[in-house]
């Protein structure tokens, strides 16, 4: 993007950055240009200083301010050459500083470097959210890993406290999972539980939550439900798992599910999922295949 209130300097700039193949958009003014970048932004910002209205400065500090364009390189591009002007632009943040009249070939290399620098720039913020998916997932069943549901408890307890709201725990453990193990070996074991957590995903809706607790348990978070509405998705999930055997490594494999609901908010998060807990070992103790609340 060209941000300069000169029609001529926006026209050359222009046609010397698309003959490098680049696409140019051009903006009258610094607010102009702000509204742009939030519209959408650009790999790169060439910004005039001495303009009508915000000056090229304003524009930059208004930039560093957010946090969605403050990693936009920007190249001013100024007929202000005094090096404290050079410095000024350099200290808040500018990527680069160009001198008008500029060298064509000068200013189609520097603003390839720092489209350059924003395309890094962008690699690393991708590869630092897969790095953070991975960290919030568990590798075997893809649900979020017991720090993350944890995490989300924390949230959706304090929003349901906060809005006078319902939310309800569901701790889940498959039954007998021992024997699963033992009778069909641990791969097999691997196999059904991440069957079983696809299961489970099928029959939550948007906004539960669902994490991997412990080796074979798995914690259900629903905000803004009621006991009633949870013992429906908790019955749900526990008959899509009793009613079809999970194949694993070509053989059928019955499993049941127990469960422990638990109905908050109550003094604190932890407390909730105590109170899931000592509902899940009711149900165990009961024969297993149910769901106590
Ligand atoms: P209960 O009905 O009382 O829950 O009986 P159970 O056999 O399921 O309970 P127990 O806690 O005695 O055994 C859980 C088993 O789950 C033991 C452990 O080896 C197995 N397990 C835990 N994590 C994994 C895993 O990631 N993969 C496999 N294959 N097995 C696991
Ligand atoms: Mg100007
Ligand atoms: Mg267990
Ligand atoms: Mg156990
Ligand atoms: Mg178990």
């Amino acid at each position: 993007m060209i941000t300069d209130d000169s029609l001529v300097i926006r026209a050359v700039v222009r046609s010397h950055l698309e003959a490098a193949g680049h696409h140019v958009i051009e903006a009258v003014d610094g607010t102009a240009a702000l509204d742009a970048c939030r519209d959408s932004p650009p790999d790169v910002i060439l910004l005039d200083i001495e303009m009508p209205g915000l000056d090229g400065y304003e524009v930059l500090a208004e930039l560093k301010a957010i946090p969605d364009l403050m990693d936009i390189p920007v190249v001013f591009l100024s007929t202000l050459t005094e090096m404290d002007d050079v410095l000024r632009g350099l200290r808040g943040g500018a990527h680069d500083y160009l001198k008008k009249p500029f060298e064509p070939a000068e200013l189609v290399a520097r603003v390839a470097a720092a489209a350059h620098v924003k395309k890094l720039q962008d690699q690393l913020r991708q590869r630092n959210d897969e790095l953070d998916l991975l960290s919030r997932t568990d590798a075997l069943t893809g649900l979020h890993n017991r720090r993350h549901v944890e995490e989300k408890l924390a949230y959706h307890h304090a929003q349901a406290v906060r809005h006078h709201d319902p939310l309800c725990a569901l701790l889940l453990d498959v039954d007998n999972f021992k024997r699963v193990n033992d009778g069909f070996g641990h791969p097999a074991g691997d196999l059904v539980l991440a069957e079983f957590a696809v299961r489970l995903r099928q029959e939550l809706r948007e906004g539960d939550v669902a994490g991997r607790w412990g080796g074979e348990e798995f914690l259900v978070v629903l905000p803004r439900t009621d006991l009633a509405g949870a013992l429906l998705v908790a019955e749900r999930i526990r008959r899509s798992i009793a009613a079809t055997p999970i194949v694993a490594g070509g053989t059928q494999i019955s499993v049941t599910v127990s469960g422990g609901c638990a109905l908050g908010p109550i003094g604190s998060a932890d407390e909730l999922v105590d109170n899931a807990d000592a509902q899940l070992y009711v149900a165990k103790a009961a024969g297993r295949d149910r769901i106590a609340s």
